[in-house]
């Protein structure tokens, strides 16, 4: 695919005629009034942040807020947002879980080119699914994404779902120093393992915040995990909580249990019962608070568990006649880490390591699907650490592991366990180029990228 500037430089001029610049630049996203081109506008920017008291972090941010604004939308309608890049680096949006046309997804030199500083472009798709989503460069990702570019979005269902109450919990833990300065987004080291860690764990931007929610009430809880490494141990102790949604897509609601593990990217829908008004309950990550959920009285009458979320128009793959590809996620000690001839490569998908510095590997797609085809893929962690896979464009189902029951469900992203095989299934239905990759960002930028072709 090729691209001229010409449309974006037409964009650039037609700045001044949505009225940006006069009056000083919005540093926040709103829904202009009367605007027939776009419905949001959504700038990134530098914006310092107190994440540390007393100390001042030079993060980049959505819509003047890091994480980024939320954006909402409406199942099956338009979401059109206007991308202004105010940063001194060159960026895309990524819409995370959104099953839209390619040309919308995000990628530099494969959807898109890079927007340019001080340059626009309008992101425009219809959002076929409801339920939790984000959104993220697909640019330089471990810098852009670790100083902040994360932001969560909302498609909401078509009809009203049955919770009165609602709270969107950003998960992300900062690679910052004690006084607040970054810290490396990634070590070579920790790349070829688990991926570099940051070590302020925050809940909207807050550590350990305090939510207040109506007592007797069941509210929905969506809890995105827009970090660049960390699996969150999810546990709610003494709560009575169900899953109602995994990875934006509903399920049979079940109970959350001891602890569910969200990988990056990753998100999950609860519904919370809450206990009656004074008391507590900790949202944890493994035995780490994360934060306090704080009940208070309300004149409501006692809330009831909504019905389960309807199901998201989402193509129901053929077993029987589907083609099984295999795709294993190897580590690779014989590979050569950073040196003149571009970046490490310590991970690999088929023998194939993605180089983020060759604008050409969409080129060479490791699978070719048929529109419309079904597939099994076969996915084989080969190594010991944790690979939240992520596709683009298409949803999969979730059919076996050999380490766990699986109950089949619809997803975008799969935390593939140590020396896990998983099998997913998938109807080929959205032509185009699509990335699949780890969502460890360490490892997606070390080799453990590929592209998935469907024509
Ligand atoms: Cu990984």
């Amino acid at each position: 695919m090729s691209f001229t500037r010409r449309q974006i430089l037409g964009g650039l001029l037609g700045l001044t005629a949505v009225g940006l610049g006069v009056g000083g630049v919005r540093y926040w996203l709103g829904r202009p009034l009367g605007s027939t081109t776009h419905d949001y506008e959504l700038i990134a920017a530098p914006l310092d942040l107190e994440l540390i008291p007393g100390h001042s972090t030079p993060a980049w941010a959505y819509g003047g807020q890091a994480p980024g604004l939320e954006i909402r939308a409406k199942q099956g309608e338009w979401l059109r947002v206007r991308f202004i890049n105010k940063l001194d680096v060159p960026t895309t949006i990524h819409w995370h879980g959104i099953r839209l046309p390619l040309e919308m997804d995000g990628v530099p030199y494969v959807s898109q080119l890079p927007v340019l500083p001080g340059e626009y472009f309008d992101y425009q798709f219809k959002t076929p699914d409801a339920g939790s989503f984000w959104y993220h460069p697909h640019v330089a990702s471990s810098e852009q994404l670790g100083r902040g570019l994360v932001g969560p979005l909302i498609v909401e269902e078509r009809e009203p779902s049955g919770f009165l109450h609602e709270r969107t919990l950003s998960l992300k833990t900062w690679h910052i120093d004690e006084k607040g300065a970054f810290s490396a987004f990634s070590v070579p080291r920790e790349a070829a393992r688990e991926g570099t860690r940051g070590r302020l764990t925050t809940i909207n931007g807050k550590a350990v915040p305090s939510l207040e929610l109506p007592a007797g009430q069941v509210v929905r809880l969506r809890i995105l995990n827009l970090d660049s490494t960390i699996t969150y141990r999810l546990n709610l102790p003494g709560a009575e909580a169900r899953i109602y949604a995994l990875d934006g897509q509903p399920i049979e609601p079940r109970d959350l249990g001891k602890e569910y593990w969200l990988g990056p990217g990753m998100r999950i829908d609860l519904a919370v019962r809450v206990p009656a008004a004074g008391a507590e309950l900790s949202l944890r990550n493994g035995p780490l608070r994360l934060a306090t959920l704080k009940s208070l009285a309300t004149a409501e009458a006692v809330g009831d568990w909504p019905a389960p979320l309807p199901a998201n128009p989402v193509a129901e793959p053929d077993l029987q006649q589907a083609e099984v590809l295999r795709f294993n996620f190897e580590w690779s000690a014989t590979l050569a880490g950073a040196n003149d001839k571009g970046p490490a490569k310590y991970w690999q998908i088929n023998g194939q390591a993605w180089d983020i510095k060759d604008k050409t590997c969409a080129d060479r797609p490791i699978a070719t699907l048929k529109k419309d085809g079904h597939y099994i893929f076969e996915l084989r962690n080969m190594a010991q650490y944790l690979h939240p896979v992520h596709l683009h464009g298409l949803a999969f189902k979730v059919i076996s592991s050999n380490r766990k029951k699986i109950i089949p469900y619809f997803t975008d992203t799969y935390l593939l366990g140590k020396n896990e095989s998983v099998r997913i299934a998938l109807v080929a239905d959205n032509p185009g180029i699509w990335m699949f990759h780890c969502h460890v960002i360490d490892h997606m930028e070390t080799g453990l990228m590929a592209a998935i072709e469907v024509v």
